[in-house]
């Protein structure tokens, strides 16, 4: 695990009121280098690259906010994600781009040196400061069942929220209540927007960023997003961002072709899945999962896990691990199979066939406005 150097106390005021541009600019990284990052960012939030100048005028005149973490009920797993982005880096995010003034995991302050760092940036950046929370918050008994620094963790984040701009929940656990919440559910774990609607803290705007854990670029996508427009993204109901969540692993998948002929591995070791045909009857959840694995895939894009064989197991939607075995397929597909029509038994199904029918169609607007868009044109502009 890489440590930041994140100190316990705040950033110099010259850090502070520097632009990114500007900042940028001092450590001698050329324009060039400059629109670089910004074409890594505009990659991250699903943007074209048409958008690249708006985005490197918007990054160019913001100032670095201040984001305090907090993790709660979890495993770290989307910590360990997000050390993991390429796109923009998890470096040049925090050292550039924003001032990340509390992370239990990352930072170097312990004990009282990092609660006081929490305080002073609530207090000096009231109304301002972003707060990410990953992991649940444990409701039951009181909430005594994870405490930090003696404080209850609905108290911090009750706390914390009161005066923050917006909250990012990274992972299903802080957007969806994720393991801790699932059956039998001891310490009473809710997610951070249960939490709003319950009253039991204030409600503030609010960005989902599941999975368990999330595609580390989708989180820096979703930071990014925030940084260059100041705004949150277009959600969907569930408080996704639609660029990320708006399609399912089903609408993207490279095995949708078997799945249209009716062609099925049934077993993990039969021809059909060394042939590498669709996994839906192995329990792929993939046409009832909303995310991009399917595209931007893990580990600086080399793989997914239907690429390496096993069927998605639908992490980034509620209650995934409530919802059936994750080698129960959906429903089963029955008779002769050859198009998507005849595929589509069970609601599960249609539902993916019609998404996809319809994401094909937006895919097809989406890649006429494609254009290519070299480093060199920008600099031009
Ligand atoms: Fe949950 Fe994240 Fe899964 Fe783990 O912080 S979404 S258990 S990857 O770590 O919260």
């Amino acid at each position: 695990m890489m440590v930041m150097g994140i100190k316990g106390n705040q950033l110099p005021e010259q850090d502070r009121e520097e632009t990114l541009e500007q900042r940028l600019k001092r450590q001698g990284v050329s324009r060039r280098g400059f629109l670089k990052f910004c074409a890594a960012a505009a990659s991250a939030m699903a943007l074209p690259p048409s958008m690249v100048p708006a985005i490197a005028a918007a990054l160019g005149s913001v100032t670095r906010p201040s984001v305090i973490w907090l993790s709660f009920q979890e495993c770290t797993g989307c910590t360990e994600s997000l050390t993991r982005s390429h796109l923009p880096t998890i470096e040049s995010l925090i050292f550039d781009a924003i001032s990340l003034d509390y992370h239990h995991t990352l930072q170097a302050a312990a004990g009282q040196a990092a609660e006081e760092a929490r305080e002073m940036a609530m207090e000096k950046f009231k109304g301002e400061y972003l707060v990410l929370v990953d992991g649940s918050v444990p409701m039951a008994d009181g909430g005594i069942y994870s405490t930090i620094a003696g404080i209850s963790n609905i108290d911090m984040l009750r706390d914390t929220v009161e005066n923050a701009a917006a909250v990012i929940s990274v992972g299903s656990c802080a957007a969806f209540g994720g393991l801790p919440n699932a059956e039998p559910n001891p310490t009473g774990a809710v997610g951070i927007g249960d939490l709003m609607e319950m009253g039991e803290i204030a409600s503030k705007p609010l960005i989902n960023v599941p999975g368990c854990p999330p595609i580390p670029v989708v989180i820096t996508g979703v930071i990014a997003h925030y940084l260059t427009f100041g705004t949150i993204p277009e959600l969907d109901h569930l408080h996704r961002p639609k660029s990320f969540y708006g399609d399912t692993i089903h609408d993207r998948c490279y095995r949708r072709t078997f799945y249209d002929q009716g062609k099925f591995a049934e077993s993990f070791d039969d021809e059909g899945a060394r042939l590498g045909w669709c996994l839906y009857k192995l329990g792929c959840k993939g046409p009832t999962t909303h995310n991009v694995c399917a595209t931007t895939k893990w580990n600086e894009g080399t793989s997914f896990p239907i690429e390496s064989g096993h069927g998605c197991i639908g992490c980034s939607e509620p209650k995934f691990w409530d919802a059936g075995g994750f080698y129960e397929a959906l429903s089963e597909p029955t008779g002769a199979l050859g198009t998507a029509a005849k595929t589509a038994v069970g609601v599960g199904v249609a539902a993916g066939a019609l998404s996809a029918w319809q994401n094909l169609s937006k895919r097809s607007g989406a890649a006429a406005e494609r254009e290519k868009v070299t480093i060199d044109d920008l600099e031009q502009k």
